[in-house]
């Protein structure tokens, strides 16, 4: 399954931290995009689609969440819970996002510009293109 987690340097200075974020470099591709999604409660789910022909970096930068990600075979979690942590997911991966902590915050790096037409909604329909 074409996903990884990267796991970013950290500097540490006093009490607090700083992490940089450089496109191919520590970030896997070129960044045309940087969006983020705040406000999140427990009760709330996200996601459920692929995308055809993006590749994006989730941090998870305040609390924590889930995330499920499922190639059509084999479904795999992962918690995201500190913003060391990217996951890295690849084009044509069904993902779920849910276990929000209360006003958990995720910043996502995207390597294309938003695209509705490549999204796959659809679970069945994202079956049939693999
Ligand atoms: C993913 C997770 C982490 C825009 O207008 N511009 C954008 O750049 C984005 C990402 C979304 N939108 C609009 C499209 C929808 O009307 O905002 C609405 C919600 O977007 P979406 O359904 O993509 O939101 P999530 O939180 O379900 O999923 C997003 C990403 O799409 C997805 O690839 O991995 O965040």
């Amino acid at each position: 399954m074409e996903f990884k987690l990267i796991k970013f340097d950290n500097i540490t200075e006093g009490r607090s931290s700083l992490i940089s974020l450089e496109e191919m470099k520590n970030i896997p591709f070129k960044i045309k995009r940087v969006y983020y999604i705040y406000g999140l409660k427990p009760d709330e789910e996200r996601g459920k689609h692929a995308h055809k022909n993006l590749e994006q970096v989730l941090i998870c930068l305040h609390g924590s969440c889930t995330i499920i990600l499922d190639n059509g075979k084999n479904r795999k979690f992962v918690d995201l819970s500190h913003p060391c942590d990217g996951l890295y997911i690849g084009r044509n991966i069904w993902r779920e996002m849910k276990n929000f902590t209360e006003g958990c915050v995720l910043l996502v790096l995207a390597s294309e510009y938003y695209d509705e037409s490549e999204y796959i909604r659809d679970y069945d329909e994202f079956l049939k293109a693999l």
